[in-house]
């Protein structure tokens, strides 16, 4: 099968899955309001259902499932892992365009949970997705061993919070932002955007009990790619327009990104560097690794 192929097949799984996850989650648990407490509750449900089902190319649950797929773990186990971090990822995009952060009427070309809702219903989706992510992974779908489940609790809590995404959020929203290096921006978005691809990684090896080396792999893997996704989201700020983004382009004109720093030459090169080495870093799978090499070329040409 093609990657195009794996990851459309991997996308209907996963849109099935979080559809699932969401379903009258909020309005059941308040089953004993009255109308207005419903319609309330109803309205939370709608930003969060808008929040994940409204597009995104599920390239996060991809990686889950052809990660976990190199150690043969049951595609359940591993499409409720992915859902889990779609879950997850959907709540720091909903979070990121609030007017306090990157302040954006588009995401995924559509209009924004804040500007559909408000700014109250955006937070609390937010909030409720970030939760519902960590419920669904403690579920036992996940996998029958509850310390498999902790662990990817505890992965997934690691790489989203202030040790990983949340602090690259932290130094991206800060003034020290501007004068970052590259060593800095490196940092940065190894934070934002690289760790919930390398716990996608991880994932996969944590469900198939993978031995250490095979996890060194995918680390490495993963870094490589999580990278070589930003500088290319980088490269698409500058040379896309919103209609193929989905989101306003030219937004990171004040922010130091690799393409300001070392041109759009040098920049893509750096790109297809990354991507080469996060292929070598599969020597150790053989062919078995063929859609993740699919996938890091995917990232140098992705559509947004
Ligand atoms: C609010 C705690 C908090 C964190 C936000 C992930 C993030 C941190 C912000 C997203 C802002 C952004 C545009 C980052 C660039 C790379 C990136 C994560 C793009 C969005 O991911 P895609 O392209 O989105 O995989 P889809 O829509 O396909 O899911």
């Amino acid at each position: 099968m093609s990657f195009q192929d794996r990851l459309r097949q991997h996308a209907r799984a996963v849109d099935k899955s979080l559809a699932q996850a969401l379903q009258g989650k909020v309005v059941q648990n308040g089953g004993a309001g009255h109308g207005e407490t419903e319609q309330a509750l109803s309205e939370l449900s709608g930003a969060m259902r808008h929040a994940v089902l409204a597009g995104g190319k599920r390239f996060r649950a991809f990686l889950v499932m052809e990660s976990a797929a190199l150690f043969d773990v049951p595609v359940q186990q591993s499409l409720s892992c992915a859902t889990a971090l779609e879950l997850l990822h959907g709540y720091s995009l909903v979070h990121d365009d609030l007017p306090a952060m990157d302040d954006s009427p588009l995401r995924r070309g559509q209009p924004t949970v804040h500007v559909l809702w408000d700014e109250a219903t955006a937070i609390l989706a937010g909030d409720g997705l970030l939760t519902e992510s960590f419920a669904v992974l403690a579920q036992e779908t996940t996998h029958p061993d509850p310390a498999v489940r902790i662990e990817l609790v505890g992965a997934l809590a690691r790489a989203a919070g202030a040790a990983g995404m949340v602090g690259g959020q932290m130094i991206d929203l800060s003034d020290s932002c501007a004068t970052l290096g590259l060593a800095g921006i490196t940092r940065l978005q190894a934070l934002k955007t690289g760790a919930l691809m390398s716990f996608a990684c991880q994932a996969g090896a944590i469900l198939g009990r993978a031995p250490a080396p095979a996890r060194a792999a995918l680390t490495r893997y993963a870094d490589s790619v999580g990278l070589a996704f930003q500088v290319a989201d980088d490269l698409l700020d500058v040379m896309a327009c919103p209609t193929e983004t989905g989101k306003p382009t030219g937004v990171d004109r004040d922010k130091p990104t690799f393409v300001e720093r070392l041109g759009r030459e040098q920049a893509r090169d750096k790109a297809v560097q990354l991507v080469a080495e996060a292929k070598a870093a599969l020597d150790p799978f053989g062919g078995r690794g063929d859609m993740l090499r699919a996938a890091a070329d995917f990232v140098l040409d992705r559509p947004a």
